[in-house]
């Protein structure tokens, strides 16, 4: 059995072939009839909206989902513990502001190895931030302990 969809197809195909037949016939006859031409145009206009509403449904079939890419995000934590920042390494877009905060049980700093920021000393449960304008690698490490490192991506 053939789906209301493909019935409706038949039944406008059918419709276009029944007045494609009359408009040829009146061609051959009669140059005088051009008025009854513009009439079956009508109708073949008229057609139009049933045809595009029985396509709908296939063609929402055929739309791709579309993927979108995970943003970078704008605001980035880092924290503190067991002598070492985690995560060591954060990647942020620019203009994002990095939070650090001391979770550990000594304090530390977060200094830039090259002078672009320093939180200081970082008492138990205190936080530094600094917003990257600038693309690029940003290394950094604790001045108390030096062994301590990390560093921020900016893209
Ligand atoms: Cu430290």
């Amino acid at each position: 059995m053939l789906t209301p969809l493909l019935q409706d197809l038949v039944e406008v195909s059918k419709r276009c072939r029944y007045i494609k037949e009359v408009t040829m016939a009146f061609r051959r006859n009669s140059k005088t009839l051009t008025g009854m031409l513009v009439v079956i145009e009508l109708i073949l206009l008229s057609m139009l909206p049933v045809f595009s509403i029985s396509c709908q449904p296939q063609a929402s079939l055929e739309e791709e989902p579309v993927k979108e890419e995970e943003p970078i995000p704008t605001y980035t934590e880092v924290k503190i513990s067991g002598f070492a920042f985690v995560p060591a390494t954060v990647t942020v877009s620019a203009g994002s502001t990095v939070t650090w905060t001391n979770q550990d049980s000594a304090p530390h700093t977060v200094t830039s190895e090259t002078d672009l920021f320093d939180s200081g000393r970082l008492s138990i449960n205190d936080s530094s931030s600094y917003a990257f304008t600038d693309r690029g690698t940003f290394s950094y490490y604790c001045t108390i302990h030096p062994y301590m490192k990390g560093e921020v991506i900016v893209e």
